[in-house]
């Protein structure tokens, strides 16, 4: 039997398995199992070469625009950013990785369209694995939807959950540290949903014997997996619908209705037209917003404070982070900070490296000679 044909039996039996508490173990094996055999799958057609979708990542941060051919990602490209991406009528019109850079608010963006992503891409089909490899390294997800095929949000959601992005979720707060001996001792104060035989039989599907485990919140065995796997990849999203030019106002509601029962909500999507250029500031705006992005303008010395060309980091951030992007020689001569503007208690606060920046703050660093 090939690796195909076992994943599919194993896909038939754990969904031809009632689940219930006898069942739970061996179902968590199957699941353990099945997880296991796709990296083998994926491994074997990757085939080593990987070629011609290196695209780096500049910039501040990395979007990648992810929506099924012809729903306007390179037009939308091509409005927002300084890149050519080619338009066309047909399907498939970009085949390759076309990275784009938006410049908003002083910060540089790079958008990424990535080509279709289609039904089994994450199987390797229609270059789909190298589409994905680009949505992985990115640090945000835009998905583009035409308002008149909202149900396809699932598919792509699918696609990518497939190729082990997570969306909007945090890491399962869940800790494995591997031991030489004693066991699977699994810890925790909750009572987590599963049981701890379920929890041992999938650790030991993927050869761990002997580990500490701890358990922080509800779990299932799919997020079990996701704590044991080191290679999921949690990104934020956004959706933009497009095309909205072409909708007859009687039609929006049946768009919003469409939205709601794909589980999005219409007020958290951005309405577009690409091509009418019509949304996209409302649109930056939300990327601004979940990049969590910020702004910091540097006080200079003899130069005075840069509003032109802010320092942009994400939120959270620390003096010491700004440097640390401003580049190597300032942290070893830093005596303090003084920061002005939100994050600060009053004008030209004095503050150590530790100081959390917020979106326009005025930071001036006090160097040693
Ligand atoms: N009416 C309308 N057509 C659009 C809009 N955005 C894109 N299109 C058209 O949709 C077709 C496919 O666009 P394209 O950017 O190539 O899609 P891609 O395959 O996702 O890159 C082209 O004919 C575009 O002119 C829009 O906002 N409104
Ligand atoms: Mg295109």
């Amino acid at each position: 039997m090939g690796l195909e044909e076992e994943i599919e039996a194993i896909e038939e039996e754990i969904s031809s398995t009632p689940y219930n508490k006898s069942t739970e173990s061996h179902i968590g094996r199957l699941k353990a199992k099945l997880a296991e055999k796709k990296e083998k799958l994926e491994n074997q057609s990757s085939g080593g070469s990987g070629d011609g979708y290196a695209v780096s990542k500049t910039g501040d941060a990395t979007v990648a625009l992810v929506g099924f051919p012809s729903v306007g990602k390179s037009t939308l490209l091509n409005a927002l950013t300084n890149a050519e991406s080619e338009v066309g009528d047909y399907e498939f019109t970009t085949l390759n990785v076309q990275p784009g850079m938006l410049q908003y608010r002083g910060a540089n963006v790079q958008l990424m369209d990535v080509p279709g992503l289609i039904e089994g891409a994450a199987g390797g089909r229609g270059g789909g694995r190298e589409v994905l490899s680009v949505v992985r390294t990115a640090d945000l997800v835009l998905f583009l939807l035409s308002a008149f095929e909202i149900d396809r949000y699932e598919r792509l959601w699918n696609e990518l959950y497939e190729n082990k992005v997570r969306l909007d979720t945090e890491p399962p707060d869940v800790t494995v540290s591997k031991k030489g001996r004693g066991g699977i001792r699994i810890t925790s104060n909750i009572d987590f949903g599963l049981s701890e035989e379920v929890v041992k039989e999938v650790l030991r599907e993927y050869g761990i014997v002997n580990a500490d485990v701890t358990i922080r919140e509800p779990i299932d065995i799919d997020l079990l997996i996701d704590a044991v796997m080191e290679n999921r990849v949690y990104l934020p999203s956004a959706v933009a619908v497009n095309k909205v030019d072409l909708i007859d106002p009687t039609y929006a509601e049946s768009v919003r209705e469409d939205l709601r029962s794909h589980g999005l909500d219409p007020e958290e999507v951005t309405f577009i037209s690409a091509e009418k250029e019509k949304g996209l500031e409302a649109l930056k705006d939300r990327l601004w917003e979940d990049l969590r992005l910020i702004r910091v303008y540097m006080d200079k010395p003899g130069r005075g404070i840069d509003y032109e060309e802010p320092l942009v980091v994400r939120e959270g951030a620390t003096v010491g982070d700004a440097m640390e992007k401003l580049g190597g020689e300032f942290e070893e001569r830093f005596r303090f900070a003084r920061v002005s503007g939100p994050s600060a208690k009053h004008d030209e606060q004095q503050v150590g490296d530790e100081h959390v920046l917020a979106d326009e703050d005025v930071l001036k660093l006090i160097l040693r000679r």
